[in-house]
């Protein structure tokens, strides 16, 4: 998978040399180009950013630079890529569109600062391709370098042989749509807190029942919007009575 980033600031980006994603590029899985929007800007001071037109606080990314960088990319893609542009107005970032996206052989993150980037960069790649504005949730941050990191190492990790143990991809958090069950290592007993004893029985089956039960009372009291109507145990009647 050929990935580009176009950003301010490439320094982000050197926590991907780092553990799994550093050794996915090594052997060639991820091929990872990032490029600093400012080697577009042509004056003096490399100026990427401009006032809102109509007026108002902060400043907007100007369109030019963006066009000369995306263009750059483009040319050299073989592939059909995906711009993606991380944005709090974005589509929400979900364990379904990681799998979705670690299909794609070539994914181009563009990362604003400021207010944001002028529209009629999303409209221009949008007319010759594919777009995409993807939030990583609903706060806020300085750009979208961070949701970027977040998002490279969701959808690289799906690669495949990027991950060494593939069976560790399906038993985690959201694979099944519900959250992890606890874990526990040695020693069985550590400052008074044990492991729960069915872990320790040697009854695979127990094992099981015991997890998925873990998981589905985790889910439902921290999050129990990712669970079934009847999962959650409601009733259509009591629905239509409410
Ligand atoms: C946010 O992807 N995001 O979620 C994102 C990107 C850029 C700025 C932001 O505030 N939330």
């Amino acid at each position: 998978m050929r990935l580009d980033v176009v950003t301010i600031f490439p320094g982000y980006f050197d926590a991907l040399e780092l553990s799994l994603l550093g050794k996915a590029k090594q052997r060639g899985l991820i091929d990872v180009h990032v490029h600093d929007l400012r080697d577009h800007a042509h004056d003096k001071h490399r100026t990427v950013d401009d006032t809102p037109a109509g007026g108002g606080a902060g400043m907007v990314m100007k369109p030019e630079p963006w066009g000369e960088a995306l263009d750059g990319v483009l040319a050299e893609s073989e592939a059909e890529p995906l711009i993606i542009f991380p944005s709090p107005a974005g589509e929400v970032f979900t364990q379904r569109m990681a799998r979705e996206l670690a299909e794609e052989p070539h994914l181009v993150f563009g990362c604003g600062r400021y207010e944001g980037i002028d529209q009629r960069v999303f409209d221009e790649y949008a007319a010759r391709g594919r777009v995409r504005l993807v939030s990583i949730g609903d706060y806020i941050l300085n750009g979208g370098e961070v949701a970027t990191i977040a998002m490279v190492e969701a959808i690289a990790r799906l690669v495949p042989g990027v991950v060494g143990n593939p069976e560790s991809l399906v038993e985690e958090s959201h694979e099944d749509g519900l959250l992890e069950y606890p874990s526990y290592t040695k020693p069985a007993s550590w400052r008074s807190h044990d492991v729960p004893p069915v872990l320790l029985s040697g009854n695979h089956a127990a094992i099981a029942a015991w997890r998925e039960e873990q998981s589905i009372e985790r889910t439902r009291r921290v999050r129990p919007e990712l669970l079934s109507r009847e999962q959650r145990g409601e009733s259509r009647a009591r629905h239509a009575a409410e």
